[in-house]
């Protein structure tokens, strides 16, 4: 089952189950006061909340709504070096920096680091960020993992982990300037919820730049290209910690363009994940 927070009718938001060409938006739950997304997913049974109020939703077709990102009030977290391809692609970038990346690639202790704030992740269609101190900036096409205050996986997303390559390539104690500032990510379009494991194999990650009409990039991995458990990652982030709200944890990228290549204004970013969707974002630089 697919969930997404959307906006419908001009100003209204709500929550919505998603199917090929229909959004089911839920009425309001008199029964268990489940309101928001967050409630729901944190609620240790959201198919069976949903269920409870999907014969009285209110069918809309998609083109009548707008997905909004789907996060409440939940912090946002990243992983890093996850897979050989950003091991290397940092090694490249940082010769100060090369042994740290190569270390923590196989390290028992993963790299974790914090991302976003709610009102620094943009919504699916609207404009993720290149900062104006930066002359190479990637965007990075990672699973997204929806964990509840316990840090179980209730669900999967799209996250887009915004990276400014120049800025922790000339010294890694720059990270969170080169990740964290305004609309420096995207998660969405919906959440798929976690109800059996991903098949690791078979779930692709694709991105395509669109630049103009030319497609000036287009990269594609699997999730079992990842060196490490999506249930470890939830594990390291937990420990000696607490997220009350919740917390979305973005999986680190297996796709890196070339190191000649950076987000222009204008550009069109668009990631596919088998099974959840595609989340699509302009380019801002200005
Ligand atoms: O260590 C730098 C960041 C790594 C990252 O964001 C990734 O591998 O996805
Ligand atoms: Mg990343």
């Amino acid at each position: 089952m697919k969930l997404a927070k959307i906006q419908y009718d001009g100003v209204q938001t709500g929550v919505a189950v998603i199917e090929e060409q229909t959004a089911h938006i839920l009425p309001p739950d008199e029964v268990s006061w489940l309101t928001t997304l967050a409630d729901i997913l944190h609620s240790g049974n959201p198919a069976y909340h949903v269920g409870q109020r999907l014969a009285s939703a209110r069918v809309l077709p998609l083109e009548k709504i707008n997905f909004l990102a789907p996060i409440d009030s939940q912090e946002v977290w990243a992983a890093g070096v996850t897979y050989r391809r950003s091991q290397q692609a940092r090694m490249e970038e940082s010769k100060s920096g090369a042994t740290h990346y190569d270390k923590v690639y196989s390290a028992p202790r993963p790299e974790l680091f914090f991302k976003a704030t709610p009102q620094r992740v943009v919504h699916p269609g609207d404009a993720v960020r290149v900062r104006t101190d930066s002359q190479w900036t990637v965007p990075e096409p990672e699973l997204t993992l929806v964990l509840n205050p316990r840090l179980e996986i209730v669900g999967y997303t799209i996250g887009n982990d915004m990276s400014a390559r120049d800025i922790e390539g000339e010294n890694p104690l720059y990270l969170p300037q080169a990740k964290v500032y305004r609309q420096c990510c995207a998660l969405g379009p919906v959440i798929l919820l976690a109800n059996e494991p991903l098949p690791l194999d078979e779930t692709k990650i694709r991105m395509n730049i669109q630049r103009g009409r030319t497609n000036v990039f287009q990269g594609e991995t699997d999730l079992g290209q990842m060196h490490r458990k999506l249930p470890e990652l939830a594990e390291w982030l937990g420990r000696d910690d607490q997220f009350p709200d919740g917390a979305f944890l973005l999986t680190g990228t297996g796709i890196v363009p070339e190191d000649d290549f950076s987000l222009e204004n204008g550009d069109e970013i668009s990631i596919e994940i088998t099974g959840i969707g595609t989340l699509r974002n302009s380019v801002v630089k200005d």
